[in-house]
């Protein structure tokens, strides 16, 4: 009690700001966020909600899961998969019983857009899970939220308890013939157990380590049975696809990159927070909606850590998997982090490396060993004390980089070295050196 009620006056004394998009458009996935009561079932009920669930069971699985398909939905965690296809998968296999799982450990430096979801919105989350449940066969969710979330849990407890109270969760949903129910778990601080397979250790009450992929979850996830499991942020979008139809949703953005995005903008910007926009809208009119940003750009994280920086002359570049992956980014979990010419860039990534380090489970050897190699090169360079020259902690930088994303079990391992990869590539990291010849830039 105490503690929640600590939480709730810390988070109204945040300056989130309000969700916005372009002007004229409607919001999509956080049209609820800031509007509904988020603690009254009636009154997500009479803003739209349960509409999708009552539809997808009209539909019935097969047809839910074309629609899916139809809309080209991809997974929002960072790795864009498409999630009918997902779900396919799991719906199909014989093997008893199917897992649900949501993945709401939202852990990644500089990511907060599931928490305003999971707190403006908490009753959209039990609606979409319900409907991921009905379609793939699974009578219980598990919903893993960060620990470090006590308001997003309260909220999300509560809604799964008034959910439970009116019959939209039980034995028989909403007297539709199925049975679901959420079983709500909290993550305990390792930002490891975001990773999915970690995840599913944890909640068989091992040890976060992730497993070797393949298997992937779908095939045999939770207690070795397939299992769906998917981003808070994905759920959302799937209430939209029901809600408006695949085709619609298909219409917005194009290739793998369909319907909206929520970018958490942090850094050198006027009005930092949570924004949703079309894809396809340009980095720059991101920023222009985040305020616009402070003092001289320098760079922009996009993708965060695993992610790359994108220069000032390539602002333009549209917000899509494939827009970010020309200029040798990726859009991630939707980190967009701005540095001004003040910031101190060698610091900010080695105080990452040393985020990673802390975290890596240590279960393999390049990624143990690589994060606190890669975390010493870049305090030596921040100091200015390179061993030899500045030239040979690069190459070291380069090489740690290739082995551990060529040889890391995980996401985490394979990822570390990706923003540090990205300045050295651009010559972002200019540190003063006893032997240095004096070359910067591009290598
Ligand atoms: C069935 C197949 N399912 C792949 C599934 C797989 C998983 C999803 C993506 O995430 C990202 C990285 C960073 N049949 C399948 C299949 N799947 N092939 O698709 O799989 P995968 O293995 O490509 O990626 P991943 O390891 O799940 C890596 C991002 O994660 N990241 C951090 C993210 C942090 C957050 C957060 O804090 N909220 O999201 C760090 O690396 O962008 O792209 O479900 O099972 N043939
Ligand atoms: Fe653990 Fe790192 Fe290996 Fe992933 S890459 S399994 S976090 S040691």
């Amino acid at each position: 009690g105490e503690q929640a009620a600590e939480a709730d006056r810390a988070f109204a004394d945040t300056t989130v700001s309000a969700p916005q998009t372009r002007t004229g458009e409607h919001l999509r996935l956080l049209r609820r966020v800031g509007v509904v009561d988020p603690t009254s079932l009636d009154d997500y009920r009479a803003r739209g909600g349960y509409a999708a669930l009552r539809r997808a069971v009209r539909l019935g699985a097969t047809r839910v899961i074309a629609e899916l398909k139809d809309a080209s939905l991809t997974g929002r965690g960072g790795a864009a998969f498409p999630t009918g296809v997902k779900w396919e998968g799991v719906a199909q296999s014989p093997e008893r019983p199917h897992h649900l799982v949501c993945n709401a450990d939202e852990s990644e430096p500089g990511t907060f857009k599931d928490r305003v979801l999971m707190e403006g919105d908490p009753f959209g989350l039990v609606e979409a899970m319900t409907i991921a449940g009905y379609v793939t066969g699974a009578t219980v969710g598990h919903l893993y939220v960060r620990g470090e979330y006590p308001l997003a849990t309260r909220r999300l407890q509560d809604a799964i308890a008034a959910a439970r109270a009116r019959g939209h969760l039980g034995d028989d949903v909403m007297g539709e013939g199925f049975a679901f129910d959420i079983d709500l778990r909290r993550g305990a601080g390792a930002y490891i157990c975001g990773e999915e397979t970690a995840l599913l250790e944890s909640i068989e009450g091992y040890r976060g380590e992730p497993r070797n992929k393949p298997p992937f979850p779908a095939a045999s996830g939770l207690f070795g049975k397939p299992t769906a499991i998917n981003n808070v942020e994905t759920l959302y979008n799937v209430l939209e696809v029901l809600n408006i139809g695949g085709g619609a949703f298909a219409a917005v953005g194009g290739g793998r990159s369909t319907g909206s995005k929520l970018f958490c903008v942090s850094g050198a910007v006027g009005a930092p927070g949570v924004y949703e926009v079309d894809f396809g809208t340009t980095l720059r009119e991101l920023l222009d909606l985040a305020g616009g940003t402070r003092g001289t750009l320098r760079t922009v994280l996009l993708g965060g850590a695993a992610g790359g920086f994108v220069l000032p002359q390539d602002l333009d570049v549209p917000l899509t998997l494939e827009g970010a992956r020309d200029i040798g980014a990726t859009l991630g979990s939707g980190v967009v982090l701005v540095f001004d010419d003040r910031a101190d860039l060698t610091g900010t990534l080695r105080r990452i490396a040393a985020f990673f380090r802390d975290e890596s489970c240590g279960q393999c050897v390049p990624c143990r060993v690589g994060t606190v190699r890669q975390e010493e090169a870049l305090a030596r360079l921040e100091r200015g004390a390179p061993l030899g020259s500045r030239e040979t902690e690069l190459a070291l930088l380069d090489d740690l980089a290739r082995v551990m994303r060529d040889a890391s079990i995980c996401g985490l391992g394979q990822t570390a070295p990706s923003a540090v990869a990205s300045a050295l590539d651009l010559g972002l990291i200019a540190a003063p050196s006893h032997s240095s010849n004096g070359h910067g830039g591009r290598r």
